[in-house]
C-alpha cells in the first residue's frame, strides 16, 4: 500500500505541473479556487461542498468511466489486499489519465480547506479509486483508518476520507440512465446511537475522519458513480 502511495505521489506531482498544458479539459470550468459553500454536519463532523465538481464534469468523467476498464475492487484487511464481495462489492474502474490528472489537481488544490476545517495538517492522498456500484453492491459498516486497529500502514496514517459524488441519488420511481436509489452513505456510531444518510449529488464532495463507521447501503436501482480517496497526516 506503501509503495502504491508514493507511487500515487509522485505521478499526482507530475500530474499537477502538466494539467496546464492539458487541452482535453478545459480550465474555463475549473472552479477550485472559487469560494465554495460548505455544509458542516457536527454530529459526524461532515465537511460537504455542494457542486464541487460542475454538472457537466461529471457528466465528462461518468462517460469517461463507461467506456474504460473495470475491475472488482479490492477489500484490504489483514495480508494481502482481495475481492471480497461479502464486505464490499463494487467495481473499481481506471478512466483516462486525463480525468486522473483532472481529479488529482482538484483535490490537492482543496487541501488547505480540509486542514482548516478538521484543523489538522495533511499529507499526501491515496490514488483515487474510481467506483461503480450496480444494483446489489454495497460496502459494509466500516472505518477507514485512525482507530487504534491496525492491519495495514495506513490504517495508522489515515485521517481524512473524501467521497465524490458522480450522480445523482433518486426516488427508485426515477428510472433514467443517468441516476441510482438505494446506495446512501450512511455514517453511524454505535456508542450513541446516531445514525446520518447522506443522499449523493452529482458533484458533492463529503469529508469525514477516517475513525468515522460509514457504510454504502445496497443500490436498489440504476449504477452510482463515485470517486474515494483518503489523505494521510503530514509528517
Ligand atoms: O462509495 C462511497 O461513498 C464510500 C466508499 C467507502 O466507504 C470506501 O471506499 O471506503
Amino acid at each position: 500500500m506503501e509503495r502504491r502511495v508514493r507511487r500515487f505521489e509522485t505521478a499526482s506531482a507530475r500530474a499537477v505541473s502538466t494539467l496546464k498544458k492539458l487541452k482535453t479539459l478545459s480550465t474555463d470550468r475549473d472552479t477550485s479556487t472559487v469560494q465554495q459553500p460548505t455544509i458542516k454536519t457536527p454530529e459526524f463532523d461532515l465537511y460537504i461542498v455542494k457542486h464541487f465538481f460542475e454538472a457537466e464534469m461529471c457528466r465528462e468523467i461518468v462517460n469517461d468511466m463507461r467506456r474504460s476498464t473495470v475491475e472488482p475492487a479490492l477489500t484490504y484487511g489483514k495480508g494481502e489486499a482481495t475481492v471480497d464481495q461479502q464486505v464490499r462489492r463494487v467495481s473499481r474502474i481506471t478512466p483516462s489519465s486525463d480525468t486522473i490528472l483532472y481529479v488529482a489537481r482538484r483535490l490537492e488544490a482543496h487541501r488547505l480547506m480540509l486542514e482548516q476545517h478538521f484543523h489538522i495538517e495533511l499529507g499526501a492522498y491515496e490514488e483515487p479509486q474510481f467506483l461503480r456500484y450496480c444494483v446489489g453492491d454495497f460496502f459494509v459498516a466500516h472505518q477507514d483508518g485512525n482507530t487504534g486497529l491496525i492491519n495495514l500502514e495506513s490504517d495508522r496514517t489515515r485521517r481524512i476520507s473524501i467521497t465524490l459524488f458522480l450522480n445523482d441519488q433518486s426516488a427508485p420511481e426515477r428510472d433514467d440512465n443517468d441516476s441510482y436509489s438505494g446506495g446512501w452513505l450512511t455514517f453511524s456510531d454505535w456508542r450513541t446511537g446516531a445514525r446520518q444518510e447522506v443522499s449523493g449529488e452529482a458533484g458533492m464532495l463529503i469529508a469525514f475522519r477516517s475513525e468515522t463507521t460509514h457504510e454504502v447501503t445496497p443500490i436498489v436501482h440504476g449504477e452510482r458513480y463515485a470517486i474515494v480517496t483518503w489523505f494521510s497526516l503530514r509528517t
